[in-house]
């Protein structure tokens, strides 16, 4: 059984900017037709079985809908759809402003054409919300909720707001992600990445999309992410290809039905042995009209014996008529085709035959079943559905399928011929080729492309979607579950100040950064604010209790940063103790050469990657590279992790440490393991705690006596015992400790 039967009435809320019927009104009576495309096609037998409830626009205004309003939601409810209604102004701000003049032109990389104006902005905030309140007022409780494209980006994040962390959330992109250049444009990039980051799981058709969304993650919002995974706040956030399908079945058994081969029959007699190029499009400037019009007009001028044998059948179906990009298009098609047929028409032979209108699908399929070559050559297409229809619904095995590198469909279709759209001559050898590759070649060709349509179809697809959400959901639940229940809050944190209270002899091991102080952009800059100082002199003040600061830091930046002599501290992860104000060498080590050499081979790293920077410590030497490029920054730590790996060795006692952003080479002999055993050897405690946000701390946390207070700042794995979520929250939790007992 598929994901998708296995849901019952009430598990999944759907929500996308149109809905899955079309709304027609004529002089007072409602009419409501089942839209065509795949998402339609995938969901509708959800809604119809009363698993899913669908939220979205009926594609008329309030105002044009009038007194029928009532009827179109008494109809669209009792299929499971709730409308949400615009009005005449929004409909021109926020859909065909916002969404389709701003967003649409800038996500396709037509950024000349996208408008930034902030009345659309300010509509599109508007319908999101009037989104959000629609659905949390009647969101089944359990219910996954699956948003749809690129109208409804705020959405997640404001449903997160109204409905919990609990309530699973996906979202999933229809069109391309453009790269950081292109996104960084949008005067409200930040807004649209964290409305987006309020879903759980946030899918795209590829994986260049993919990378490009996390990179703007990290350069403009600055968040950590590992394995496709962002950490948001509190929050987890999974980003994943799912590449869209169609009704491979569906598609098949329509083409093979009576109606259409009846169809092709026609069609075949009306052409008269006339091979077909075809070709079905929204009008719009993203799918390359004009420059298809002028390769097709390159073709027939580089190969003449094709003029009288083949026609191109170019459809375009009517798109955003009122807009006036769409005009332009429009009058430069009508031009371009009027040209062609007129230079090269003969009495029985026109080259373009161009059809303006929605075409019914019984045409459409027999257009796919007869057509020799499918030209699907868009500038720019999120995936591009006509392609893989075309596999599916050339069940003769006579045509062949162009495809535009430009579409997500290349980087799937791969044994299609693959073109550049702009290239007129390229496009032109590719007809020639596709009308006389071999046989043999065809089938091969087509069998495999064939096997990767049906195996991700519209129903793959979805049920993936679905499933990853669910799971991610649950590992989401469960982690989260498992730092509340380990959490040193309530009662665990009440435990921890009665035995801090009867406690005899006390000692605390504090890491700082990330631990007591957030990690700034330079290390000199994370510097301690009044309380916390003041936090660590009152715990030192204590009687019988010992604070220890243990970190990586050197001597000098930790004393520079927490100028306290009441407190011990273990810098350099144990190289040098500083006990009653005293600093101490504990390194054992004594051939320090190979300092020189590291530096040398850093300084290489900081002069290629700009913004990363080198500190030197006595026994240790890290490179930072928190401040450079992301995706620059990341591919040079693996390159150098591997140049260390050959060069650690030749010298066993050193070792090389990843750490967030920092990598590190130091004296093997040094940990925060063994820096604690300097104090826990020379005295008997009866309270020990240990706090810590990272893998160094780790050690320090295992090598600790069993009944110890061991805690973790932030989410992730970990040895530790207690779980606090920031400093902020370990500060809070220090200070209960400070108050208990003097
Ligand atoms: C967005 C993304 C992504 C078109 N005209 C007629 C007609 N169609 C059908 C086609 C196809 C669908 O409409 C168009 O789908 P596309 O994928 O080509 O493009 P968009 O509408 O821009 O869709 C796109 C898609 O979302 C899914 O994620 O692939 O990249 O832009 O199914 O057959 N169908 C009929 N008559 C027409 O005149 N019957």
């Amino acid at each position: 059984m598929s994901t998708l039967d296995s849901l019952s009435p009430g598990d999944l809320v759907l929500v996308s900017n149109r809905l899955p019927y079309t709304v027609g009104v004529s002089q007072g009576s409602v009419t409501l037709t089942p839209s065509t495309g795949g998402l339609a096609t995938s969901m509708r037998p959800l809604l119809e079985k009363g698993v899913a409830l669908w939220f979205g626009w009926p594609g008329l205004s309030e105002e044009q809908a009038g007194d029928a309003k009532d009827e179109i939601n008494r109809q669209l409810r009792t299929r499971g759809v709730v409308p949400v209604w615009l009005k005449a102004e929004e409909v021109e701000n926020y859909y065909e402003g916002f969404c389709n003049a701003t967003i649409w032109p800038l996500f396709h990389y037509f950024a000349d054409k996208a408008v930034f104006n902030e009345r659309y902005w300010d509509a599109y905030v508007r319908v999101n919300e009037r989104f959000a309140e629609e659905i949390a007022s009647r969101y089944p409780r359990g219910a996954i909720i699956w948003v749809h494209d690129y109208h409804l980006m705020l959405l997640p994040s404001m449903l997160r707001e109204r409905l919990g962390d609990d309530v699973p959330i996906g979202f999933f992109l229809h069109i391309p992600f453009p790269n950081f250049e292109v996104f960084r444009q949008l005067p409200w990039r930040a807004e649209v990445l964290k409305g987006l980051l309020g879903a759980d799981l946030i899918g795209f058709h590829t994986y260049d999309y993919m990378n490009y969304f996390l990179q703007s993650v990290s350069r403009i919002l600055g968040l950590e992410q590992e394995l496709n995974v962002i950490k948001y706040g509190d929050r987890l956030v999974k980003v994943d290809v799912f590449p869209i399908g169609v009704d491979f079945t569906g598609l098949r058994k329509m083409a093979l039905s009576d109606d259409v081969m009846r169809k092709v029959e026609e069609f075949r007699k009306r052409l008269g042995g006339v091979k077909v190029i075809f070709s079905i499009d929204r009008l719009d400037y993203t799918k390359g009209l004009p420059e298809r019009l002028r390769a097709f007009r390159r073709f027939l001028d580089k190969y003449p014996e094709f003029r009288g044998k083949v026609s191109y059948v170019f459809v375009v179906s009517p798109s955003r008529e009122r807009v006036e990009e769409y005009a332009r298009l429009r009058r430069e098609i009508n031009e371009l085709v009027g040209e062609i047929n007129g230079l090269y028409s003969t009495l029985s032979w026109t080259p373009v035959i161009y059809i303006r209108r929605f075409m019914p699908n019984d045409e459409l399929l027999a257009l796919y079943r007869l057509a020799s070559v499918a030209l699907v050559t868009p500038l720019r297409d999120g995936m591009n559905l006509v392609a893989k229809e075309y596999i599916a619904a050339n069940v003769d095995r006579n045509g062949f399928l162009i495809v535009s590198e430009g579409a997500g469909a290349a980087s799937e279709l791969v044994e299609a011929i693959i073109v550049n759209p702009y290239n007129y001559d390229q496009v032109a050898d590719a007809i020639k080729t596709a009308l006389t590759l071999s046989a043999p070649e065809r089938q091969r060709r087509l069998s495999a492309l064939e096997t990767r349509v049906s195996s991700y179809d519209v129903m793959a697809w979805a049920s993936d979607f679905i499933e990853s959400l669910k799971g991610f959901k649950k590992y989401q639940l469960d982690s989260a579950g498992e730092m509340s229940r380990r959490r040193l809050a309530g009662a665990a944190l009440s435990m921890v100040m009665s035995s801090f209270n009867v406690s005899s002899k006390r000692i605390l091991f504090l890491d700082y950064d990330g631990t007591l102080a957030p990690f700034a952009p330079l290390p000199s800059l994370a510097e301690p604010d009044p309380e916390l100082i003041s936090l660590l002199k009152s715990l030192a003040s204590l009687p019988n209790t010992k604070v220890v600061i243990i970190t990586s830091r050197s001597k000098v930046s930790i004393e520079r940063l927490l100028p306290i002599q009441e407190i011990d501290i273990a810098a350099e992860n144990g190289a040098w103790v500083r006990e009653k104000g005293t600093w101490k060498n504990m390194v054992t080590t004594k051939d320090l050469r190979w300092k020189d050499e590291v530096v040398k081979l850093f300084s290489v790293y900081v002069k290629r990657t700009p913004g990363s920077f080198i500190e030197q410590k006595d026994y240790s030497i890290a490179w930072h590279y928190r401040n450079a490029p992301e995706s620059l920054g990341e591919g040079r730590a693996s390159e150098l992790m591997d140049v260390l790996s050959r060069f650690v060795a030749i010298y066993p006692e050193l070792s090389v440490v990843r750490l967030p952003k920092t990598i590190e080479v130091r004296l093997a002999e040094l940990s925060k393991a063994r820096a604690a055993r300097y104090w826990l050897d020379r005295d008997k405690y009866d309270f020990v705690l240990a706090a810590g946000d990272s893998g160094d701390d780790e050690s320090l946390f295992a090598s600790l006596p069993p009944d110890s207070v061991t805690v973790k700042v932030g989410s992730g794995p970990t040895r530790a015992k207690y779980y606090v979520r920031s400093p902020m929250e370990l500060r809070d939790a220090l200070k209960k400790l400070s108050g208990v007992s003097h």
